[in-house]
């Protein structure tokens, strides 16, 4: 079938999990022998060859939107241009800025397959997060093609009614504010999320589309994320935890690493550093030393540095946006990988971790739920830990447990995770589960379904 993908991220144009997420479903789509369609924002990186040039009405003025286009891994993705589609920051330049940018991302995709349509017609659009919801608006409207809305977050903000107005879309904002997550999900044949976790803890949000909701696990690329790409693949784990932490300044101890975005919200790094405090009285401290990589917020930013600072001789905090084949050595050579969001869709960083040894501990919410199994609740399947979420007692003591565990338990938890992730997660489950959504033969949600 063809299926043409809505997305405001598309690798290289990477800010989260979105872009990981929706390239490998494309690629994915592709390999099963779908021909796959992207529309994505050039965000002013200018990737492809020019194909197109046309102008639309957009908030007064008269935009000329240059469309390029690449082929890749079987992918033809077609990057639009032009006025704030140009502009760098993928969610920018403020609040304003990309509800408009999201506007004109709508009349743009719109009037490009109305110039494609006669070769390139669409079997299903899938649109991926609300910055779409003007573009499948409009692709619905206009062509009537069946559609599929995936939820990857949920943002829960509201947008003011004009610019639905401005998008032609007037008879979707009958009221002063509108909700963009509510107006995709309503009009999208079906609608899915990315872990049933995540769907169930959010169903007083997905319940409203009950009969048309399900969720569809998102994957892990374990070619990538794999220990025999490592620079230090021939030596033993110890010694490859050794040489990293040497390299931070450490002396050797049980590693355990937190990586992604200093945020008050989701990710939680807030907590592990309140567990770290906690930690710093216990005896188990000692041999205890933690890599806190990423940024974000300024205050957890300087929290966290003020953490470094007390505890010079255990933690390291990194603040560099670092290549993905440097985060692949940290996996592979740590020896847990903590999570401890307070809600979290699906969540990648486990399974990265999975795939290449690290032990993840984990909060018990959305994805983390459904990809680790608690080493205590199963102490053969176990995968990592799962701690509640916000809890920094708890994880404190998860993390004590995980670092006096004896090695042949630790190496049990590491391949069950290696194995669950390769054969569980895989982006091809994902896509087959896609295509079955694309039809609908796949189970819906049912919430007297017991
Ligand atoms: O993995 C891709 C990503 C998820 O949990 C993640 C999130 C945003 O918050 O689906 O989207």
């Amino acid at each position: 079938m063809r299926v043409l993908l809505l997305s405001f991220e598309y690798l290289p144009v990477k800010v989260g999990g979105l872009a990981e997420a929706v390239t490998s479903i494309a690629e994915g789509l592709a390999k099963l022998g779908h021909e796959v369609v992207v529309f994505t924002p050039d965000h002013g990186r200018n990737l492809g060859s020019p194909v197109k040039n046309f102008r639309i009405a957009s908030f007064g003025e008269t935009l000329e939107v240059a469309v390029r286009k690449r082929e890749e891994k079987g992918v033809a993705v077609y990057s639009l241009g032009g006025g704030l589609l140009s502009e760098e920051d993928v969610y920018g330049p403020n609040w304003e800025g990309l509800l408009k940018k999201a506007v004109i991302f709508g009349k743009a995709s719109a009037a490009l397959l109305n110039l494609l349509i006669r070769d390139l017609k669409p079997d299903v659009v899938h649109a991926h997060d609300w910055h779409t919801v003007f573009a499948l608006g409009l692709i619905r409207k206009y062509f009537g093609i069946r559609s599929v809305f995936t939820v990857h977050r949920l943002n829960k903000a509201k947008i003011p009614a004009h610019y639905f107005h401005e998008a032609n879309l007037g008879e979707l904002a009958p009221y002063p504010d509108i909700d963009p997550e509510h107006t995709a999900c309503y009009i999208a044949d079906m609608v899915t999320t990315v872990s049933r976790s995540y769907m169930l803890e959010e169903w007083g949000f997905f319940g409203m589309f009950e009969g048309k909701v399900t969720h569809v696990f998102n994957g892990i690329d374990c070619t990538f994320w794999n220990e025999e790409l490592l620079e230090t693949s021939d030596l033993p784990r110890e010694e490859r935890r050794r040489l990293i932490l040497e390299k931070f300044g450490l002396s050797d101890g049980k590693a355990f690493m937190f990586i992604g975005r200093f945020d008050r919200a989701q990710k939680g790094v807030d907590v592990l550093l309140r567990a770290i405090e906690l930690l710093s009285n216990d005896p188990a401290f000692g041999d205890m030393r933690f890599l806190i990589v990423g940024k974000g917020d300024p205050e957890l930013e300087t929290w966290s540095r003020a953490i470094e600072k007390r505890f010079p001789e255990n933690v390291r905090v990194i603040t560099k946006l670092l290549p993905r084949e440097t985060v692949r050595e940290l996996y592979g050579s740590v020896d847990f990988v903590v999570v401890p969001s307070y809600f979290e869709p699906f969540g990648l960083v486990q399974l990265e971790a999975m795939c290449l040894g690290a032990i993840p501990i984990g909060s018990a919410v959305g994805g983390l739920k459904d990809t680790i199994i608690d080493f205590r609740s199963d102490p053969e399947g176990g995968t990592g830990f799962l701690v509640p979420p916000g809890d920094a007692f708890a994880l404190a003591n998860a993390m004590i447990l995980a670092k006096n565990l004896d090695e042949k338990t630790l190496r049990k938890l590491r391949e069950n995770g290696r194995k669950r992730a390769r054969d569980e997660f895989k982006w091809e489950n994902a896509c087959r589960r896609y295509v079955d959504v694309y039809t609908g033969s796949v189970d819906r949600a049912m919430s007297f379904l017991l």
